[in-house]
This record gives C-alpha cells, sequence and structure tokens, in this order.
C-alpha cells in the first residue's frame, strides 16, 4: 500500500512533514531532483489557520503549485459569499472565521449543516458548483496523488498512492473537529478505497502552549473519537491508530520535535515501500483484512522496537514492542488480531511463533508483512487490533480502558462546568437548541458517555455504540434543520451495495 498523508490542523502538519521529507539529496532546501520521500509517500497538509501557515518553511501554497503544499479548505468561501451569510444568519456559525473555534463540535456543526440544510446546499452548488464547498475543494486536493485520479488526470497510476492515512491530534480544534467530516465525504464517493487515521491523543495536564486545560481537549478528543469509531464499516474510516502524547512526553519530555521524529520512525514499517517478494499485497486486500468480522472502525494499537541487526531477533523484537515499545498503553492479551510488518532480515514462522505466543492469539490472527530494511537494524511495527475489553480494566493503570475512561470522565466534567459555556449566548435558537439536545438531551452526548463509561467498566466491546449527530434533516421539502432525531440509519444492506459497486468499479478501471 502506497500512502497519501494528510495532515491536518498543528499536530497533523508537524508530523506530515517528518512523512513527507525529502530522502533525494537537497542543497538550501532545494531538491536537486524529484521530490522522493521514505516509502514513496506523497501528500500535503490542511489548516485553518492562516497564521500557522506563516510560520513555518516546509509547505508551500498549493495554489502556486508548491510540493509539499498546504491549503486552507475555507479560503474557497469567499467574503462575499451568499453560503457564509446564510450559514451565519441561520445558524451563527461564521466559517470565514480564522482558525475556527478551537472545538471539535463547531467543525461537525458546520459540516452537518452543509450535508443536511436544502437552501444551504442550493446555495454553495449555485455559488461554488458544490453542496459541500469546503470538503470538496479539499477532496479535490488529496485526490490528485491517489489512484483515484480522474482518467482526465492522465497520471501515471503505479506512482498514486492506494490508501490514505491522516494525521491529526485528538485534542485541538483543526484536526480533531476535520477528520470526521473529511473522511465520511471521501466515503460517501469512494466507499472501499482504504483510509486510516492515525491521531494523536492529547497529553494529560497541561500542553506546552498551554491553550486549553485537559478537561476541554478531552471533550474534542472524545467527540472526534466518538464520531469515527460509530460510523459503521464503509461508511466510516478501516482503522483508527491511536497514540498517547502522554507516553510519548514521559519518554521524551514536552519536546514535540523528538515526539514527532519518533513516531515517524515508527510508523516506517507500514509505509515502508520496500516489500519482501510476494508479501505485497493489494491494497484493497489489505483493508479487507484490517475490517475482517466488523462493523465498525478498529482502535489499532502500534507497538514498534528496533533492535540492531542480531542472530534470531524475533522473539526480542516482539517482547520489547509489546512491553517498552507500546504507543498507547494496552494489555496485548486482549487484542483480537495483529498486524505485523517488519524491516530487515527476520523469518515469517519465527515472527508469527514469537507474536502467537505472547500475545495469546492463533496464528490465523496474525498478519505478517515483511519488507526490506536498513543496514545493521531489524525492526518491528505491530497494530494491535482491539486490545481492550477486560472487566474492571479500566482500573489497571496501562490499560487501554483506563486511559480512554479517564479521557470520558474530563470531557463529562467540562461538559458539566457550567463556565464551559457550550451552548454560546448570542447564537440563533435553532443553534441553541439543537446544542443543548446534544449535548445535555435525553439521547444526547453526555448520557451516551455515561453508558460509554458503563460499558467500558463492565469489559463490554465496543465502548461507543451508534453515531449521534447535532443536526438532523427532518423536513426534506422545507430545507429547515431540525434537532437530532435519532440519525439516518444505514443498512448492511446499502452498505454491502456500495462496497460491492466499489470493488467492482476498481477491478474494471485496472482491467482486472
Ligand atoms: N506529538 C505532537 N503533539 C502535538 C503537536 N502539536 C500539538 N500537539 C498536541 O495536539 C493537541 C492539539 O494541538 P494542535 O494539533 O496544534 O491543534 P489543531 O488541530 O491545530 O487545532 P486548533 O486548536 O484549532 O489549533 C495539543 O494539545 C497537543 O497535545 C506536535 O507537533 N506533536
Ligand atoms: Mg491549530
Amino acid at each position: 500500500m502506497k500512502l497519501c498523508i494528510v495532515g491536518i490542523g498543528g499536530c497533523g502538519g508537524h508530523l506530515a512533514e517528518r512523512f513527507l521529507n525529502n530522502q533525494d539529496i537537497s542543497l538550501l532546501k532545494k531538491s536537486l531532483g524529484e521530490h522522493v520521500s521514505f516509502g514513496g509517500v506523497k501528500g500535503l497538509w490542511l489548516e485553518a489557520d492562516v497564521q500557522e501557515t506563516e510560520n513555518q518553511d516546509f509547505f508551500g501554497p498549493l495554489e502556486r503549485g508548491c510540493y509539499p503544499g498546504f491549503f486552507v479548505p475555507h479560503d474557497v468561501i469567499g467574503s462575499e459569499s451568499k453560503t457564509s451569510k446564510l450559514i451565519v444568519d441561520r445558524y451563527g456559525y461564521d466559517v470565514k472565521k480564522q482558525g475556527f473555534m478551537r472545538q471539535a463540535e463547531f467543525l461537525k456543526a458546520v459540516f452537518e449543516i452543509f450535508e443536511s440544510d436544502e437552501d444551504v446546499k442550493r446555495t454553495a452548488l449555485s455559488e461554488h458548483e458544490s453542496e459541500n464547498p469546503i470538503l470538496r475543494a479539499a477532496w479535490d486536493r488529496i485526490r490528485p496523488y491517489t489512484t483515484l485520479t480522474g482518467p482526465r488526470d492522465n497520471n501515471n497510476g503505479s506512482e498514486m498512492c492506494d490508501g490514505i492515512l491522516f494525521l491529526v491530534s485528538f485534542g485541538g480544534g483543526t484536526g480533531t473537529g476535520f477528520v470526521n467530516p473529511i473522511t465520511r465525504y471521501i466515503r460517501s464517493e469512494r466507499p472501499a478505497y482504504p483510509v486510516f487515521v492515525l491521531g494523536v491523543l492529547t497529553e494529560e495536564g497541561t500542553d506546552p502552549q498551554q491553550r486549553a486545560k485537559e478537561a476541554k481537549r478531552d471533550l474534542g478528543a472524545t467527540i472526534s473519537l466518538y464520531d469515527l469509531l460509530t460510523k459503521r464499516v464503509g461508511v466510516g474510516v478501516d482503522g483508527v491508530i491511536v497514540i498517547d502524547n502522554q507516553i510519548m512526553v514521559e519518554k521524551f519530555g514536552q519536546n514535540y520535535p523528538a515526539i514527532d521524529d519518533y513516531i515517524h520512525q515508527a510508523m516506517k514499517p507500514f509505509v515502508a515501500a520496500r516489500h519482501y517478494p510476494g508479501e505485497d499485497p493489494p491494497s484493497l486486500a489489505m483493508r479487507e483484512k484490517f475490517i475482517e468480522g466488523l462493523d465498525h472502525p478498529p482502535i489499532l494499537v502500534p507497538c514498534y522496537f528496533r533492535d540492531r541487526r542480531r542472530k534470531d531477533p524475533e522473539e526480542n523484537l516482539v517482547k520489547k514492542a509489546l512491553s517498552e515499545g507500546m504507543l498507547f498503553g494496552c494489555d496485548p492479551a486482549m487484542a483480537e488480531r495483529a498486524y505485523v510488518f517488519t524491516r530487515g532480515f527476520v523469518g515469517l514462522d519465527k515472527i508469527l511463533g514469537a507474536v502467537a505466543r505472547q500475545t495469546g492469539l492463533a496464528e490465523d490472527r496474525i498478519e505478517p508483512w515483511r519488507k526490506l530494511g536498513e543496514n545493521h537494524a531489524d525492526e518491528i511495527l505491530i497494530l494491535l487490533r482491539n486490545p481492550y475489553g477486560e472487566e474492571r480494566g479500566c482500573e489497571v493503570k496501562g490499560n487501554l480502558e483506563y486511559r480512554i475512561h479517564r479521557v470520558i470522565r474530563m470531557a463529562l466534567r467540562y461538559m458539566d462546568d457550567p463556565e464551559s459555556n457550550l451552548i454560546p449566548d448570542g447564537m440563533p435558537d435553532l443553534t441553541k437548541t439543537s446544542l443543548e439536545d446534544y449535548f445535555y438531551g435525553d439521547d444526547g452526548v453526555r448520557g451516551r458517555l455515561k453508558v460509554g463509561l458503563q460499558r467500558i467498566e463492565e469489559g463490554k466491546t465496543p465502548f461507543f455504540l451508534d453515531e449521534r449527530r447535532i443536526f438532523e434533516r427532518s423536513n426534506l421539502n422545507s430545507g429547515v434543520l431540525e434537532p437530532h432525531r435519532g440519525g439516518r440509519k444505514v443498512d448492511d444492506e446499502e452498505i454491502r451495495r456500495l462496497v460491492e459497486g466499489e470493488v467492482k468499479r476498481v477491478l474494471a478501471e485496472r482491467g482486472l
């Protein structure tokens, strides 16, 4: 799988820089040849705050043909835009606000409006030739790097990426809020194209920039994770790779550049291109492996270790990866599956045996993919699928349940704090009622998070159940939105049809 890397927001941009860095010899930052990133990845950075794009010099404006480039999606909405005015007048949300608002629910609300309000859609269509112009523009910038480019683009297919990896933090506003709408938007067009998210969960206490309290960041993280994990397979992403900044900060101190270098290093076996002969499955087949047997996207915990080349390295690599090498705390014995990526000289049977022994998984639940490595070192990345679900597992420090339980408790605390002002004054009644209902209503997020906590305590999986929208299209003809009334149900049959259609289309495109 050759990945298209899309960093979103501050953390996403810093990480994307690591992945997209040029390996070619460069002089004074000018490449002497073609820009070649590790693993042949390509990609871009989506940012909402122009100021942030001016504070760095790695990415240039895509509009000016720069590579690697950044793009500010809401720039497609002009300052005199009727669409923007309609949304401000009816809902009180200003999509032109610089950097948006640092809240996950802001972007969630805005894109639900674009999806559901017929007047907004009509106005946007006449003004921007798209009902959802911000997401359309973002997707239009991503797609040319993928095998999904239209036939007229005349790109060399083998150069193109056959999967997307979004890089975000869970805890800010931009990455946290944008990742769901954009992945959902891509999915509505391409149900079977591999799409993964790597999300860095914000650390405990204060972050170095001290921009927001932990509880506030945790509410954003919770909303984003909730929305990612409750979509059905084929509607949502194919996996959410989680990394805990808390573990990273304990390892490296509050040094984001060092943390980001390490995260990139740890993901190298996943993105590396040089496969062992016969161990390079088509990306659609790999995607199938990740979601096999699941209704909802899995959580994937990365465990990484790198060691100088030794004789018989397998047992030690696996052992270290599953202990000191976990990038998010968990109990590996709880994993349902393991996807193993190695670089270097390792034996297939030995790796399978070592992972089976140390996780308790049957060998048919372990998927190994070997790649050629660097001189003098072997490395391993194990992605553990859904390694949680033990009764009272949330009481054991170091477990996934323990960390997520804390994040949800913090989110609830923030929701219950009157100073949080989650229903801003001055918003139109429609928005106030919708937010009130979304957060605090009988079927609201507050109640659902409490259920989530209980499910975690009881060791049930998954801990979040059904999707929850802020706005729901309840009256198609008038175009007036009403608060959520249960969500659109996408049944299994519809998903199956969408996925089958997509598989057929891709096979036909490749003449298979
Ligand atoms: N590992 C790592 N974590 C980061 C980095 N930058 C920010 N974070 C974490 O991510 C959280 C959110 O910050 P950003 O990613 O900058 O937020 P954003 O997505 O740009 O959203 P805004 O709040 O709208 O700026 C912070 O609280 C940190 O926990 C980074 O470079 N590396
Ligand atoms: Mg930011």
